[in-house]
């Protein structure tokens, strides 16, 4: 029997939690062999820890073989204790009215903490991946407070974008999914991101021939991929979870197996012209569990190009709004 995993989970008891934390103890983001032990971490409110406690109880009612243990905190400190894994779902959402300068600030502030946490309390190997939005920015934050874990242990999940991105070829192109590989997400989780179809493929040919529609490509096709958050909202009257969730599993699943090449934002260095120090979404590959190398030579063209440049540009902006927070 291997050691179990310590996988902290933060916001626990929300909407993706609720999808997120059986597919983690059924072994769908570690492996059907691997324990787990779920370090679950909510804010300190009455209500949220409350439901906190039910989801336990479905999880005990579950007898999933491979969760070896619970722990229920609102206290980060005793959460990210020797984590391995430490997943940042909980942030706080946007109210009615609320700028966006000042979203950034308030989840900074949750950030901020729980990146100075996470680095005096979890296990040697650990591994931070950030979903609560906007979650590029978070990720940077958080990262932004780590002395004893280097920068790149810290990623924000695009995979979502991915996948969605993925759905609308193979739905253009008339053809199952599994046909349509190589599809990456650059830039902001926001709708500013690009989905660079110029490297995708469709049955192993160039996709942009197959759907052969570049005003298609460029236009409906990068709109409904980055908006498709908001569509959900408006239909579902609730934002996407389950399927966020499905995209976080995917998210560390590709981390953890060696050769898979897949859609991470992580800390920029420069490659495709994201600013330094920005975290970013681009293609890697995963050299080892947990440990990836960014692929920096695909081509781009014009537009692609300048589709980065603007997605880069929120990206410079949202890290100007929490400069002061971050030095
Ligand atoms: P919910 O509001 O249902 O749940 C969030 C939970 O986080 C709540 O239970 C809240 O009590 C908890 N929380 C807040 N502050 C906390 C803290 N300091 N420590 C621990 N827990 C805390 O939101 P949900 O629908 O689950 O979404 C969570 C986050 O994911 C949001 O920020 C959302 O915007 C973001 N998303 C990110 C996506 C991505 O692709 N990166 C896609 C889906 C989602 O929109």
């Amino acid at each position: 029997m291997k050691t179990p995993i310590r996988v902290a989970v933060t916001g626990a008891a929300g909407q993706i939690g609720y999808s997120l934390l059986f597919r983690i103890a059924s072994g769908a983001m570690f492996g059907p062999d691997q324990p787990v032990i779920l370090q679950l971490i909510e804010a300190p409110i009455e209500k949220a820890l409350k439901a906190l406690e039910g989801v336990v109880m479905e999880l005990d009612d579950c007898a999933f073989p491979l969760l070896k243990g619970v722990v229920q905190t609102s206290d980060a400190s005793v959460g990210f204790k020797d984590a391995n894994w430490c997943l940042l779902v909980g942030a706080k959402p946007r109210g009615p009215g609320m700028e966006r300068a000042d979203l950034l600030k308030d989840n900074g502030k949750i950030f901020i903490e729980q990146g100075r946490i996470i680095d005096a309390v979890a296990a040697a190997d650990a591994r931070v991946a950030v979903v609560g939005n906007p979650a590029n920015t978070n990720c940077m934050i958080a990262a932004s407070q780590a002395k004893r874990l280097p920068a790149e242990r810290f990623t924000a999940m695009v995979r979502l974008d991915q996948n969605r991105a993925q759905t609308q070829l193979a739905k253009k192109a008339g053809v199952d999914l599994t046909e349509v590989k190589n599809i990456y997400i650059y830039g902001n989780h926001s709708p500013t991101m690009f989905p660079a179809y110029g490297h995708a493929t469709i049955g192993g040919k160039p996709a942009a021939q197959v759907i052969n529609d570049l005003a298609w490509l460029q236009g409906p096709f990068c709109e409904t991929v980055g908006k498709r958050g908001a569509a959900i909202i408006a239909a579902r009257g609730a934002s996407s979870a389950a399927s966020a969730a499905n995209a976080l599993v995917d998210h560390v699943r590709s981390l953890v197996t060696i050769g898979a090449v897949h859609s991470v934002a992580i800390k920029s260095n420069g490659a495709y012209g994201f600013d330094a120090n920005v975290w970013a979404g681009m293609p890697v590959r995963t050299t080892a569990p947990g440990t990836y190398e960014p692929i920096t030579n695909y081509f781009l063209d014009d537009f692609a190009k300048q589709k980065i440049a603007a997605t880069n540009k929120e990206l410079v902006d949202e890290r100007s709004f929490v400069a002061d927070m971050i030095k």
